[in-house]
């Protein structure tokens, strides 16, 4: 390998080019970016950190007394062994589970005891993609798997705008996109923010960061930015805008409470209502109180929001004489009844009237992930196959622990009654849950109840301590493959840019091996080396291309070129062909219009959901007695400084930290209060958990509320302190593990109440990444 070249590669957070001198790696962000992610700067960390996984592991008390519920699993030993024996213990295992080549023959199937939902990010790579592989091999072994539907980003939200506008998956493709809000919007009103960490960031690579340079575009035209949210910097501090601080979790109340000055005074466009809308007179006889005695004016919802009345009443008398544009970030909905601000923002642009005019109207999500807001492509993507999977059982994403816990049990999603699968393997590669879920100390309890459970990692994540049999896998810098996301308009040869750490191995070559060892090779490679299928799965978008008359060129051109573009879809999106005529486009909802109110919803008994948009006050709210013991509103957001848990011992992450810790935010005015001073250990706690953090006092967070990022690693030290406790910050210790609403089950991780006192450092333990107990 010429060492000296730079080669190109992509990550979630950014393309870049790198090259690797004695284990350092010296990192040139895309040209073409105007604003290369700092996140970048964590990845020289990866080559060859002891945090690294070089051997594959099995707990000793797994090997030493076989697969079944262990409460030792998370606290014990492991023990390094070669690959060989590696393989040939879980291919026995795989084996005593069910699978082999007549798995899918044998009814009932053995994967409907498999876990395989296997949730998280894994790295960038449209082949290398550890969900795909794992999924691939799952269904090929054990004729299918217990999977999971839906994502912890977007729960409650994509449910409920399923039911009432259409897939968000869809719908963040479309209209209205960012160089909208850069040329038309004259009023921006954001609900959570337009924050760039989250922008910084895409599913599968984010090769062109925009976002800045178009909200500066919007600001020199002078348009108004709004930003309610009770943390300042959600939208970037260059913009200038009016900032609305409300209480976290009260935004239902606050639009609300905009929407009845706007009916009050006359200002609803009642026009757009009844030609594209459902409901709205369901929705009215709330909203005025007519339904339940309270009339939901500006000044019931300032007082739940805890803002000035006429914060509210100038906002909405400013949205109905503007072009307004109103988003809400996936945040929001992170949250118990987090389907309602997310509906509840639809409405209000519906009686907006905006909706059908470029830079006006409703978007779900600008600002929290870089894909949104962008044109989509042409043409598909490569994909790996993941074959048929013949198990029909799912869980919602979130409800992980509740499935290992409660076999049996039932629950309700999408207005459908369900049970609990038994599930006595768990397969995860891929993603952190021991970062990602919620309550871990609930979490850890039903990481015991499995017979196996297997994980493939690099990094040895609080996850992998949960595992019976780790293996080590490649980095996406070990390897080659195809860069290319939804709505980003190039594809990137992504080129190995070092050698494997230890003995780390390819996922796809450790399914290879395994599939092997069950009688499943053949079917798993189909003859293929991971080089081939590069080729393989380039062709057909190659093919498209070529037949829409695009630049295509073979394989090897493409690997030589490092980059071709991709063509933007010339079809408008779902939302903007609706708009245009709703009679020839309906929307997938039940109606095939804006469901104001759904009538579905309201039919069904399993829905556990109001049939239109409510202020409906969590279970975990202030007044309540709870809020007298934990005053504080915990906002346990993504972090700046990384992806989620990814790199957390990177250098751009390790920059970030308090001796060590994960900086906690808070305003002066409580910090004065608790008698704690910038950069002390502060310990955050509830009935469920305890974490420390290093306190960073800042204006720009609202009275209150304390916002500690996810993703610092679980490190469970000094357990017994009111529950366990985590010595680096993870917030997901004290965060409360329940679905946000019987219809989506969605995760609630981003809001929960704690209490926060000063921790003296001399009783602290030291923060390190502790070492594997071989
Ligand atoms: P990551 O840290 O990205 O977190 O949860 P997720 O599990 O996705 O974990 C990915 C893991 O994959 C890393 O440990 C990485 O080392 C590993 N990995 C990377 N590449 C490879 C590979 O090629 N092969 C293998 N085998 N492994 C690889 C994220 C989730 O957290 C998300 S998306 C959200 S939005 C949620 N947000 C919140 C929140 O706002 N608040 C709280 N409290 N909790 C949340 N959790 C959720």
């Amino acid at each position: 390998m010429d060492k000296d070249r730079f080669r190109q590669h992509s990550s979630h957070w950014g393309t870049f080019s790198a090259r690797a001198h004695d284990g350092k790696l010296e990192l040139k962000g895309f040209p073409d970016d105007p604003e290369p992610s700092s996140i970048l700067d964590n990845l020289g960390a990866s080559v060859a950190h002891p945090l690294r996984l070089a051997r594959p592991l099995v707990r000793e008390g797994w090997l030493k007394d076989g697969p079944g519920p262990d409460h030792r699993r998370g606290h014990d030993r492991f023990v390094e062994i070669g690959w060989p024996d590696a393989l040939e213990l879980v291919v026995r295992e795989l084996r005593r589970q069910g699978a082999g080549p007549d798995a899918a023959n044998r009814s009932p199937l053995p994967g409907a005891h498999v876990f395989g939902g296997s949730y998280g990010w894994a790295s960038a790579g449209r082949f290398h993609h550890a969900q795909s592989q794992v999924h691939r091999f799952l269904n090929l072994a054990f004729g299918g798997y217990v999977k999971s539907v839906d994502s912890y980003s977007s729960g409650a939200g994509a449910v409920i705008l399923g039911y009432t506008l259409g897939p968000a998956t869809t719908i963040t493709r479309d209209h209205p996109y960012w160089e909208e809000l850069a040329r038309h919007s004259e009023l921006v009103i954001a609900f959570g923010g337009l924050p760039l960490k989250n922008t910084a960031v895409s599913n599968g690579g984010n090769s062109v960061h925009s976002a800045r340079d178009c909200m500066h575009q919007a600001r020199i035209r002078g348009t108004r930015f709004v930003l309610v949210g009770p943390i300042r910097d959600d939208l970037p501090d260059e913009i200038p805008c009016d900032w609305i601080a409300l209480r976290p979790g009260s935004d239902t109340a606050f639009m609300l409470g905009m929407a009845y000055h706007l009916h009050a005074t006359g200002k609803v466009d009642r026009g757009y209502l009844k030609k594209f809308t459902v409901g709205y007179e369901v929705f009215e006889r709330y909203l005025t109180g007519a339904s339940d005695g309270i009339p939901k004016t500006p000044a019931w919802a300032a007082a739940i929001a805890g803002v000035p009345v006429k914060a509210i009443v100038e906002l909405a008398d400013a949205a109905a004489s503007k072009l307004t544009f109103i988003n809400v970030s996936y945040s929001l909905q992170r949250a118990q009844h987090g389907e309602q601000p997310i509906w509840m923002a639809l409405v209000l642009s519906a009686m907006l009237g905006h909706m059908n005019k470029p830079g006006g109207g409703f978007s779900y999500g600008l600002g929290s992930i870089g894909n949104i807001g962008k044109h989509a492509l042409g043409v598909p993507l490569p994909t790996f196959s993941q074959a048929q999977n013949g198990v029909r059982d799912f869980i919602p994403v979130a409800r992980i622990a509740d499935l290992l816990l409660q076999p049996g049990d039932s629950y309700t999603y999408k207005c459908e009654k369900r049970v609990y699968a038994d599930i006595r393997l768990v397969y995860w590669a891929g993603g952190n849950p021991f970062h990602h879920h919620q309550d871990l100390l609930r979490l850890e309890r039903a990481f015991r109840r499995p017979d196996t459970i297997i994980v493939h990692e690099s990094v040895a994540t609080a996850t992998t301590r949960f595992a019976d049999i780790v293996l080590p896998a490649t980095t996406t810098l070990e390897r080659d493959d195809i860069g290319a996301s939804a709505n980003d308009p190039f594809m990137f040869a992504m080129e190995k840019i070092v050698e494997p750490y230890g003995d780390a191995r390819d996922d796809y070559d450790i399914f290879a091996d395994l599939a092997a060892g069950i009688g499943v090779g053949e079917a798993f490679t189909e003859g293929r080396s991971s080089a081939e299928w590069l080729r393989y799965i380039y062709e057909p978008t190659r093919k498209e291309l070529a037949d829409k008359g695009w630049y295509a060129p073979d394989f090897d051109t493409f690997w030589q070129k490092q980059r071709i573009d991709l063509p933007l879809s010339p079809v408008p999106g779902m939302v903007t062909r609706f708009h245009q005529d709703p009679a020839a486009h309906a929307l997938p909802t039940p109606s095939g219009r804006i469901e104001v109110a759904c009538q579905a919803i309201a039919e069904s008994p399993y829905a556990g959901v109001p049939s239109h948009p409510m202020w409906i006050s969590p279970d975990e709210w202030l007044g309540s007695e709870l809020a007298t013991r934990f005053p504080f509103q915990l906002v346990a957001n993504q972090p700046k400084t990384r992806l989620h848990s990814q790199l957390d011992f990177g250098a751009y992450s390790a920059s970030s930290k308090i001796s060590g810790r994960e900086p906690a935010r808070m305003n002066p005015q409580d910090a004065a209060r608790l008698k704690v001073g910038d950069g002390a250990t502060v310990r955050i706690f509830n009935d469920r958990g305890a974490t420390l953090a290093g306190v960073v006092l800042d204006n720009r967070v609202r009275p209150g509320v304390i916002q500690l990022a996810t993703g610092a690693w679980y490190e469970p030290k000094l357990a017994g302190v009111s529950g366990v406790l985590c010595n680096k910050g993870n917030p997901n210790v004290v965060t409360r593990d329940i679905g946000a609403s019987p219809l989506s089950q969605g995760c609630t991780g981003q809001l929960s109440l704690v209490d926060v006192e000063l921790f003296t450092e001399a009783n602290a333990p030291g923060v390190g990444y502790g070492s594997w107990a071989v």
